[in-house]
């Protein structure tokens, strides 16, 4: 398996820890999605990373799809529940994670715009999505060392690797640390794991 990614993107990131906590070995290519024609269109038509390419040369997209095929190829480590009601509470938070983040990336698209071309109400109307799902993920956490049950699941991997980006890109100028201690906590805790630490974003 070839995994196609970015260091800086939170959605590969995702993959990797995925990767590393089920202990699946797979080869990791730096993929450039900037330029219009990239490498990647021709496995994936969007163009986008992370996308998995099997050994049969089959080729998954999104994080989404690629961390549920993880997940049920070996019984290691199991990150997403069995249970219907368990595994959409698991699969919810990783959309509000994941949902927050696209918001956050818009942000910052739209800030790589030249100034003349850049909206302030798009930007503001991103902005809102992203405060409000780091609002919503500071309050359903509050104090637990879990989000979703009494272990730990994809939706703490999902959690992290949003808060990781946001802190790295700061889209916005928005400061999760300085607005929610618990989130800080909770972060802190998952990078003391080499899964998250090995994984971290590039200093900005
Ligand atoms: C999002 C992937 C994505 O936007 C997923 O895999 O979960 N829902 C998808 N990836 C970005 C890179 S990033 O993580 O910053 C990407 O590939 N952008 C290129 C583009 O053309 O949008």
């Amino acid at each position: 398996m070839k995994l196609l990614g970015s260091v800086a993107s939170p959605y590969t990131r995702k993959v990797r820890v995925v990767l590393a906590e089920k202990k699946i070995d797979c080869e990791f290519e730096a993929a450039d999605v900037n330029p219009p024609e990239n490498p990647v269109n021709v496995l994936n038509p969007l163009g986008k990373v992370p996308t998995l390419v099997l050994d049969d040369g089959t080729a998954l997209f999104d994080s989404r799809v690629i961390v549920e095929f993880l997940d049920s190829v070996s019984p290691i480590s199991r990150l997403i529940p069995d249970d219907n009601r368990e595994r959409v509470a698991v699969r919810r938070w990783e959309a509000l994670a994941d949902g927050s983040l696209d918001a956050g990336l818009l942000i910052r698209y739209e800030s790589l715009r030249p100034k003349n071309e850049q909206s302030r109400a798009w930007t503001d109307k991103q902005t809102g999505k992203l405060a409000r799902g780091l609002a919503m993920i500071s309050a359903d956490l509050a104090d637990r060392p879990w989000c979703h049950g009494d272990r730990y699941t994809l939706a703490d991997i999902a959690v992290g690797c949003c808060l990781g980006w946001v802190e790295f890109r700061r889209p916005a100028g928005i400061d999760w640390r300085g607005e929610y201690a618990n989130l800080g906590r909770f972060y802190d805790k998952l990078m003391e794991w080499p899964a998250f630490a090995d994984t971290a974003p590039p200093k900005a």
